[in-house]
């Protein structure tokens, strides 16, 4: 399992509920966005990571979902080319900080469209999602800079399936060969040699956890899946993710870890 040291967190801005959504869950609160965003924070420093923590950038309503701007690797960080236009501009200004964290970054360029969260880093092996925001040429870019950089990958279309905006909204890799994955998901080609974790359709939001170091961040309020995390000897932490979900994000949106 990657041992992870950093993360790069940026909270929301002050026009956080006016960024992109596909769920018609309400606005949010911006003062419990604030307060989740914060126990974010500190359960990654529980985990053992030091936080690079960004200003607000209020030109960028989604910029909190910092996820999406960039690949992070243990070799290098490659810049996104976000799929939507509103949040192309987030990544000229998270540049700055990935070049000076990292010795060697790449970059997608156009036409190619690569979101974060469409990337499920598994060993030395990254899925790729092609979906409504990663397109086929900025796939192609991607697994061509991670070949060069010793990497394996692959892509998984998740444009016909329904319910989810990214590819790591319906997986996430527990460790020990386990992938979680939503039902939709679970029967593709590219998950064989993994035990499949199957999450229950009530559940299916709590398909996007973290695995940092020894500890499993899960979204509170599925208890299932909290308990079978448990029951497979991971300590589990539990975190309210109301405000951000009726944002379509998540809690691995909320960070780039390396
Ligand atoms: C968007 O639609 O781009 C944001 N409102 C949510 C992005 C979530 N990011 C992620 O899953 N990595």
């Amino acid at each position: 399992m990657t041992a992870f040291t950093h993360a790069i967190v940026r909270p929301p801005g002050a026009n956080f509920a006016q960024g992109l959504t596909s769920v018609d869950l309400g606005k949010p609160d911006l003062g419990l966005a604030l307060e989740q965003h914060a126990r974010y924070c500190a359960a990654l420093e529980q985990s053992g990571l030091v936080l690079t923590r960004l200003p607000a950038d209020d030109r960028f309503a989604d910029s909190t979902f910092v996820e999406d701007t960039a690949i992070v690797t243990d070799r290098c960080a490659i810049l996104t080319r976000p799929g939507a236009a509103s949040r192309a501009g987030e990544v000229a200004a998270i540049e700055p900080v990935l070049r000076s964290e990292f010795e060697r970054t790449h970059a997608i360029v156009a036409p190619g469209t690569v979101d974060g969260g469409d990337i499920c880093q598994v060993e030395n092996h990254f899925f790729i999602g092609i979906s409504e925001r990663t397109n086929a040429e900025g796939a192609r870019q991607l697994a061509a800079i991670l070949a060069q950089e010793g990497f394996t990958s692959g892509t998984v279309d998740i444009r016909e399936v329904n319910g989810i905006l990214h590819l790591k909204s319906g997986i996430s890799y527990l460790g020990d060969k386990r992938l979680v994955l939503i039902d939709a998901l679970a029967g593709h080609a590219a998950f064989s040699d993994f035990t499949i974790v199957r999450i229950a359709a009530s559940e299916s939001y709590a398909a996007n956890f973290l695995r940092i170091n020894e500890s499993v961040i899960v979204s509170a309020g599925f208890p299932q899946f909290a308990s079978r995390v448990r029951a497979f000897g991971y300590p589990v932490v539990a975190l309210d993710m109301s405000e951000f979900r009726k944002m379509d994000g998540a809690l691995s949106c909320l960070s780039l870890r390396f």
